[in-house]
């Protein structure tokens, strides 16, 4: 008897506890950004492979995909194409100043907006009326009028956002915005830094700055919903459909990588989705070429700036100098094996490389880098300790950031001559502060109740199987700026305190008066 009614409690249990396993999902990730969409796309592969139907509207191909995601792909026209391209090219090729970046960023960024209000009433786009959903994901680029599209399928949503949470993200949920103690994403810090006077003017210029940009965003918004949805029947508000808003999910990770902030339980991390879980087994050559490495080995990966022409050949000789001198074994990607710097012992050129897979092995003790945002997280995933060797767009913000955590070292590849090289790599090979630091990180970032992966499929399951998740969103969501900043409280008990303070001077005046038997003043002259 007993062992049935265990059994029956447990069956139970499993049941409450089971997920909602084949759910229709939309995700809409109109962004034009690739590295955007690989976070969304991670983020979308690990529910398909959890058993969910999913269904993605994007504007550029993905380059993440899963063989269960039906995929729409709606591109931008090609004059809206040249725009952003050329934009893109721009921002990449220069050091820009805050006002000609805010420029050129505000003429794209109209192209963008247009266009993810044009996909819209695009035909491929509205097919996706025909099926009935259960959830959408939309990827959060100043595109709140896409909500329209949850209104109308009557699905919850959960926004997907790439960064540490901000203003934009915390007001859907009711997320504190602490703008005294959070640096704002261009607001660097060092380690254990804390916000002086001038970082507190910095961090509150912008956030202003940021409140202006996004009300005029809004009012943009609410005309793109206007013209989108104005016709439907019955339908909900913009502002309905942002306090509507179930779940955000951020890629971010406070607790390792960030000053420490509060977050509403509607507020979910999952910094590091796109990273790889467990590494795949290397190829023969690569494992024995490590193995082989008495003193650790080097990872040597520049992307592809190193085909550009700008990179000159002494460059790369005076690097092969220093690394074929080494007693570590080096495997370098190099695209053109029939042409390579030399010939040594220590080094292997390989074409193509698994890098997030030879990073988690052992024997890598160092990992040489162009500073692309990709490696640098994997490399902080795994442990890695770096020299960074920038050249442009966002490298040399990303090596002086990676410097400053103090997990390597940066050297502009443009200036790197064989005494600079050599003198980085054995400083950080051999002051063991790197490796600690950079591993206390990967440490800290994977110790977590939930993997980034896993974190995604329970939150996603929890919100279908409540249909929504009202009951973890804070009453922040409803209430007005006034009442929010307890503006009229303060205002009242300001407004109390001066009457207190008028009476009590009044009163003061009058027994003076009385007691001297004239006014004050005319004592005095
Ligand atoms: C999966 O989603 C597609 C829409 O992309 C839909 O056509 C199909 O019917 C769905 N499958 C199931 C089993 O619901
Ligand atoms: C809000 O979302 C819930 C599901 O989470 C849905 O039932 C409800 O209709 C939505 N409200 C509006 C105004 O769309
Ligand atoms: C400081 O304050 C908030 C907004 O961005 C914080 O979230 C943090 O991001 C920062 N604010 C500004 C503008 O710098």
């Amino acid at each position: 008897m007993a062992t049935l009614r265990l059994s029956v409690v447990g069956l139970w249990l499993l049941l409450i506890a089971l997920p909602a396993r084949g759910a229709n999902i939309l995700g809409l990730f109109s962004s034009h950004s690739q590295s955007h969409l690989i976070l969304h796309m991670s983020m979308i592969k690990a529910l398909a492979e959890s058993g969910h139907n999913v269904t993605v509207v994007t504007m550029v191909k993905p380059t993440i995909m899963h063989k269960d995601i039906h995929l729409i792909v709606v591109p931008v026209t090609d004059e809206q194409e040249r725009i952003l391209e050329g934009q893109m090219k721009e921002m990449a090729g220069q050091k820009n100043s805050v006002l000609s970046t805010m420029t050129r960023m505000l003429s794209g960024l109209s192209v963008m907006i247009d266009s993810q209000f044009q996909l819209l009433s695009d035909p491929r786009f509205q097919r996706i009326y025909e099926t009935k959903f259960d959830l959408m994901f939309m990827g959060y680029f100043i595109n709140d009028f896409q909500l329209g599209v949850a209104a109308k399928l009557k699905v919850p949503v959960i926004v997907s956002w790439m960064q540490a949470p901000m203003t934009i993200i915390n007001e859907y949920v009711g997320n504190p915005t602490e703008v005294s103690y959070v640096p704002n994403l261009q607001t660097a810090l060092g380690q254990g830094e804390q916000m002086g006077f001038a970082k507190r003017l910095e961090n509150l210029s912008k956030e202003l700055l940021l409140r202006a940009m996004m009300f005029i965003f809004d009012r943009q918004s609410d005309r793109f919903y206007e013209q989108q949805f104005g016709e439907e029947p019955n339908f909900p508000t913009l502002a309905e459909m942002k306090r509507n808003v179930s779940l955000v999910f951020t890629n971010s990770h406070t607790i390792s990588e960030g000053a420490i902030r509060p977050l509403v339980p509607a507020i979910v991390e999952i910094g590091g989705i796109q990273l790889k879980e467990q590494p795949d087994p290397l190829p023969e050559d690569i494992v024995t070429f490590l193995e082989a490495s008495q003193h650790g080995a080097i990872l040597l990966c520049l992307g592809s700036n190193i085909k550009s022409t700008a990179v000159k050949p002494e460059l790369i000789q005076a690097m092969f100098k220093v690394l074929s001198s080494l007693k570590q074994n080096v495997i370098w990607k190099w695209e053109d094996l029939e042409s390579t710097p030399g010939k040594s012992a220590n080094i292997l050129y390989k074409k193509w490389l698994p890098q997030a897979d030879i990073l988690a092995h052992p024997k890598i003790k160092l990992f040489i880098t162009h500073a692309g945002k990709g490696g640098i997280t994997e490399a902080r995933y795994h442990g890695v300790p770096m020299v960074a060797l920038p050249i442009f767009a966002d490298q040399p913000a990303n090596a002086d950031s990676m410097e400053k955590s103090g997990y390597g070292l940066s050297q502009d590849l443009l200036q790197l001559n064989e005494q600079n090289f050599r003198a980085k790599i054995e400083e950080v090979i051999g002051n063991e502060k790197y490796a600690r630091a950079i591993k206390s990180f990967s440490k800290l970032y994977r110790d977590r109740p939930l993997t980034a992966k896993q974190s995604v499929v329970y939150w996603t399951d929890y919100v279908l199987r409540y249909n929504g998740a009202v009951h973890l969103q804070s009453p922040a969501v409803h209430m007005s700026t006034l009442a929010y900043f307890n503006i009229d409280v303060y205002a009242a008990v300001l407004a109390a305190l001066s009457l207190a303070v008028l009476l009590t001077w009044l009163a003061l005046r009058c027994i003076y008066r009385k007691l001297c038997g004239k006014s004050p003043k005319v004592k005095r002259q």
